[in-house]
């Protein structure tokens, strides 16, 4: 007999194909009211597949009382009550390291951007305006200071990227990693102080909330640029506004934020702004090695009671 999982969205279609043939899912996407439907169906489900951006809370797992794994799509635990799943018993996979590539790519990709103006000197072109002046001119990457918030899985990779464009690197971490050569801040103010760039690529969640802030911007200063891969939830949108709006800092390359899909307006008309659709691990292969992990995750559990890689 099949296991009988809950899928709160789709994955990919590779990965949806195959926990259909492996599983009796239930796509909850699919209700109209999922309420209704989990008042009368929640017990039948023995596992749950999410994503980093839906997670699972407390009451979700309350609705769900004969839970006993869930699989997470993403390495993102800010929406996912992991407290609660450790109190109720409940496993929980997740998918770090195969993403870190694909994540620190793009930290670079923004970082470019926003130095060179790749985004805004296409649009210059694309308006013709190339007719009449020449593009401005903008700012050099190799040789500069990269201070990196969160030197974890993913920040390690951008630091290993950032020596390929001969770059000083500096860190602040909730404690000094003793393995790493590169120098350790104090604080997130003494970093940003310091940096040509401040790439934040700590976790998400409340405690790191807003741990951008208009001091921290004012520290990185009217040369210094912002990245953020991490969650929107770090920054002070409304700050970080500001700060670009009355150029108290150079410009940000943002890849997530606070009410995705929802984008400040404001940001649009700045040129020293660039914006991805929280799109750092979206990838053919990063995905399909998520999704990969997804199903492992699974299979490990229903095999022998553990995870393949566990969050807890
Ligand atoms: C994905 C992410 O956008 O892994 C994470 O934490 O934010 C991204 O990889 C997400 O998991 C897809 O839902």
């Amino acid at each position: 007999m099949k296991h009988r999982l809950l899928q709160q969205t789709r994955l990919i279609p590779q990965a949806d194909t195959a926990l259909r043939e492996r599983y009796d899912v239930h796509p909850l996407w699919e209700e109209a009211d999922a309420d209704a439907f989990l008042a009368r169906h929640g017990g039948e489900f023995a596992g749950l597949v999410t994503t980093s951006r839906l997670g699972a809370s407390d009451a979700l797992m309350g609705k769900l009382p004969n839970l006993r794994v869930i699989s997470n799509f993403g390495v993102g635990l800010d929406a996912m009550d992991v407290a609660a799943a450790r109190r109720r018993g409940i496993a929980v996979g997740y998918t770090p390291e195969v993403l870190n590539d694909c994540v620190a790519d793009t930290a670079f990709a923004l970082l470019m951007d926003v130095s060179r103006g790749v985004s805004a000197a296409d649009r210059y072109v694309r308006r013709g305006e190339w007719l009449r002046a020449p593009y401005p001119l903008t700012h050099r990457v190799s040789g500069k200071r990269l201070g990196i918030f969160g030197l974890g899985r993913i920040g390690r990779v951008i630091a290993r990227r950032a020596q390929g464009f001969d770059m000083e690197i500096r860190y602040h971490n909730r404690r000094p990693a003793a393995d790493l050569p590169y120098a350790y801040e104090n604080s997130l103010i003494d970093l940003a102080r310091w940096a040509d760039y401040l790439v934040i690529a700590s976790t998400g969640g409340a405690e790191t909330r807003h741990i951008v802030s208009a001091e921290v911007l004012d520290a990185l200063g009217p040369q210094g640029f912002l990245i953020n891969i991490s969650r929107g939830g770090n920054i002070d949108e409304a700050a970080l506004v500001r700060a670009l709006q009355e150029k108290r800092i150079a410009g940000a390359g943002l890849d997530v934020f606070e009410q995705e899909p929802r984008v400040p307006e404001a940001f649009f008309a700045l040129d020293n702004v660039v914006l991805l659709p929280h799109v750092a691990s979206a990838t053919h292969e990063t995905r399909a090695d998520m999704a990969q992990l997804v199903l492992d995750n699974l299979e490990a559990f229903f095999r022998t009671g553990a995870v393949k890689v566990s969050a807890l």
